[in-house]
């Protein structure tokens, strides 16, 4: 079996820890998930910074809701990440987000929901590139890659 194509478990995605889940003491709990599903981290910050979302309707509230506090920025590789971290993370909205999920397990309301996370693969490169260096992300091989991705 050929089972490590190239490029296979190459995939990013972008992940936010937003000012109130930094506040909350959860930035602990949103990188024990990610590791205990066996994504590898390639670059972490923490910062207070926000300008992506200004064309949405609530712009003013949610800029200052982000800019409220410092936010960890970070960088999760792996097969599917961004599918499987859109399915971590939960729905939009908090109150329909299921338990199991980040937003599900640690937040109420749809105003501060804990985390951002990347919506497509396109749209991870876009986001990925606009919070970091290139020289930010760290290239390494995690040890346990032939127990989480087969031989
Ligand atoms: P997503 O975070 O699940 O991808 P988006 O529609 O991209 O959802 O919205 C970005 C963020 O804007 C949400 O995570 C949430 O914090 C905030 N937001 C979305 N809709 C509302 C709303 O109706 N009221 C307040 N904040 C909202």
């Amino acid at each position: 079996l050929a089972g490590n194509c190239s490029g296979w478990g190459n995939e990013q995605t972008l992940v936010l820890v937003k000012p109130d889940a930094v506040q909350r003491r959860l930035v602990g709990d949103v990188i024990q998930r990610f590791e205990r599903r066996g994504f590898k981290l390639v670059a972490m910050k923490l910062l207070q910074h926000y300008q992506q979302l200004c064309q949405k309707p609530f712009y003013p509230a949610l800029l200052a809701y982000m800019m409220s506090g410092p936010l960890v920025a970070m960088v999760w590789e792996g097969y599917n990440v961004v599918r499987s971290t859109r399915a971590m993370v939960g729905d939009t909205n908090s109150a329909d987000a299921k338990p199991g999920t980040i937003r599900g397990d640690l937040s109420m309301h749809v105003s501060r929901n804990v985390v951002h996370a990347s919506d497509s693969v396109e749209t991870a490169h876009k986001e990925i590139g606009f919070w970091f260096q290139r020289d930010e992300l760290v290239a390494w091989e995690s040890s346990d890659r032939d127990f989480t991705y087969g031989p």
